[in-house]
């Protein structure tokens, strides 16, 4: 339990940005502005995008979904990439993002 807890914690730690390296701000540098390509800018252009990577439309997308989406948007990510963007994202770590961890996720609200 408490080597869970403290592997949770630095997991925590390096999700807050603290041990991001240039590489995964590139990362999610491309993801953002290959969205933002598709129109996913401004609030109603990423509800728009949020419903479509839904695939199932459970209001929330999965880890499948949002590879999914990356790769019907052509987005220059590896597999790696893609994991750590929506772990990224997901900041109460249920493994899904709702709508409002997409939305900060996109317009890059990451560390407040
Ligand atoms: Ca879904
Ligand atoms: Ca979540």
């Amino acid at each position: 339990m408490l080597r869970e807890f403290k592997e949770k914690w630095t997991h925590q730690l390096f999700l807050k940005g603290k041990l991001i390296n240039p590489r995964q701000t590139e990362i999610l540098e491309i993801f953002r502005k290959s969205l933002a390509n598709r129109g996913a800018y401004g609030i109603i252009g990423i509800a728009r995008c949020f419903r479509v990577i839904d695939n199932n439309m459970d209001k929330t997308v999965s880890a499948t979904e949002f590879s999914q989406a990356v790769k019907d948007f052509k987005i220059q990510l590896t597999a790696d990439d893609v994991t750590f963007i929506f772990n990224q994202f997901d900041r109460n770590k249920d493994g899904r993002l709702d709508y409002d961890e997409f939305l900060r996720g996109v317009r890059g609200e990451m560390n407040s």
